[in-house]
C-alpha cells in the first residue's frame, strides 16, 4: 500500500539526500523508481536495506509514477517534468526551470501550503537560500507585516553540487601543502573565469544578469515575493560563496510595519514559528552556525537585534542544511502536504 515514487536525478548530492529523507520520514512508497541521465545510469543506490539499479530518465519511465522528485538540472525538468505529468504522476520541481511560471505554485509548506491545491500537475521547490530565509519571515510577516529584507548570504559549496565539493576539499589540501592547483568548478562551472574557493570568499553564485545582480540575488528577490504573496515587498541580496561545505547562513536586515516591536516580542514570534528553532543566547554564546545544523530540518534564527537608527529595523542571522530545508526536505515536505490534503492518491 502506498505510492509509486520516482527520483530524477538520483544519484546527485540533492536526490540522495531525497531518498534518505523518504526512508527516515517513512513515506508511504510502494513502488520507488531511481532515474538520472545516461551518465549516471547503472550506479547501485540502497533505499531501507534494498539495493536499486538507477534508470536512465525518459519519458515512459513515467508510466504509473503517482509523484516524481525531480533534481537533475533545469534542461532535464524542461524536457521531462511536462511528460511525466501527462502520464498523470504529480512533480515537485527542484531546478528553478518552472519557478517563476505564474501556472506553477512555488512553495515552502510553512509559508504557502495552500498554494499546492491550484498546481497544475507542477509545483516549484524554491531556491534554498530563499526557503530558510522565507520560513523565518513569514511569521515576523503575519505578526508585525513587512516592508523591506536586505540579505547577504554566507554560502555552502555543496549548493553548486558534488564536484564543488571536491574542488573545495582538495584545494584546501593542495594550499596547505604548497601545491599548485587550477580552480575549474566554482563559483559557475560554466562561466568564463574561475576563482580559489579554499580560505576565500566569491561575491558570485550562478550568472550575472543584465541589472549586476546575479541570478542567485534575483532568484532570492522574485522568489521571495512570489512565496509570500507579496509584490510589493522591498527585498535586495547579495549572495556569497563561502568554503564550508554544508549549511548556508544569511545576515537579514528587514523593516516591519509594525512601530514600537521589541526584540522579545519578535523572539516570542519565532519560539512558536514551524520549523523554525530559535538559537539566540548572547551571554551564553548561542547562535546558530552551519555546522551545527547539518542533517537538521530545521531553519535556525539568531542574533536578533533592533536596529539602533530605526525603530523599526531588525538584524537576523538565518541558517540551515542547505540540501535539507533548501532542497531535499522542502520537497519531501511538500509530497506529504499533497498527501495531507488528498492532493495526490495513489
Ligand atoms: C547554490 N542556491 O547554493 C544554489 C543552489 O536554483 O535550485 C540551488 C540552485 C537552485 O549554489
Amino acid at each position: 500500500k502506498g505510492l509509486h515514487v520516482a527520483v530524477v536525478g538520483a544519484t546527485g548530492a540533492v536526490g540522495q539526500q531525497m531518498i534518505q529523507t523518504l526512508e527516515n520520514r517513512n513515506f508511504p512508497i510502494a513502488k520507488l523508481t531511481l532515474l538520472s541521465s545516461e551518465r549516471s545510469a547503472g550506479k547501485k543506490v540502497v533505499f531501507k536495506g534494498e539495493e536499486f539499479e538507477v534508470q536512465v530518465a525518459k519519458p515512459e519511465s513515467f508510466e504509473g509514477v503517482d509523484i516524481a522528485l525531480f533534481s537533475a538540472g533545469g534542461s532535464v525538468s524542461k524536457e521531462l517534468a511536462p511528460e511525466a505529468v501527462k502520464r498523470g504522476a504529480v512533480v515537485v520541481d527542484n531546478t528553478s526551470a518552472f519557478r517563476m511560471d505564474e501556472n506553477v505554485p512555488l512553495v515552502v509548506p510553512e509559508v504557502n501550503e495552500e498554494d499546492l491545491k491550484w498546481h497544475n500537475g507542477i509545483i516549484a521547490n524554491p531556491n534554498c537560500s530563499t526557503i530558510q530565509m522565507v520560513v523565518a519571515l513569514e511569521p515576523i510577516r503575519k505578526a508585525f507585516g513587512l516592508k523591506k529584507v536586505i540579505v547577504s548570504t554566507y554560502q555552502a559549496v555543496s549548493g553548486a553540487g558534488a564536484q564543488a565539493i571536491e574542488e573545495l576539499k582538495s584545494q584546501a589540501k593542495a594550499v596547505l601543502e604548497g601545491k599548485e592547483f587550477t580552480p575549474e568548478i566554482l563559483p559557475v562551472k560554466s562561466d568564463k573565469k574561475h576563482y580559489q574557493i579554499a580560505f576565500n570568499a566569491i561575491p558570485q553564485i550562478d550568472k550575472f544578469q543584465e541589472n549586476g545582480f546575479t541570478f542567485e540575488e534575483m532568484k532570492m528577490i522574485n522568489e521571495t515575493k512570489k512565496i509570500m504573496h507579496m509584490p510589493e515587498l522591498e527585498v535586495a541580496a547579495t549572495c556569497v560563496r563561502i568554503p564550508v561545505i554544508t549549511g548556508h547562513s544569511e545576515s537579514v536586515y528587514i523593516e516591519i510595519e509594525k512601530a514600537g516591536v521589541a526584540i522579545e516580542d519578535v523572539k516570542s514570534v519565532l519560539k512558536d514559528a514551524p520549523g523554525v528553532v530559535l538559537q539566540d543566547e548572547p551571554a551564553e554564546q548561542i547562535y546558530p552556525m552551519p555546522a551545527d545544523c547539518v542533517g537538521k530540518n530545521d531553519v535556525f534564527v539568531g542574533r536578533i537585534r533592533k536596529d539602533l537608527d530605526r525603530d523599526n529595523g531588525f538584524h537576523l542571522w538565518i541558517v540551515s542544511d542547505n540540501l535539507l530545508k533548501g532542497a531535499a526536505w522542502n520537497s519531501v515536505q511538500i509530497a506529504e502536504s499533497l498527501l495531507k490534503l488528498g492532493l495526490v492518491k495513489a
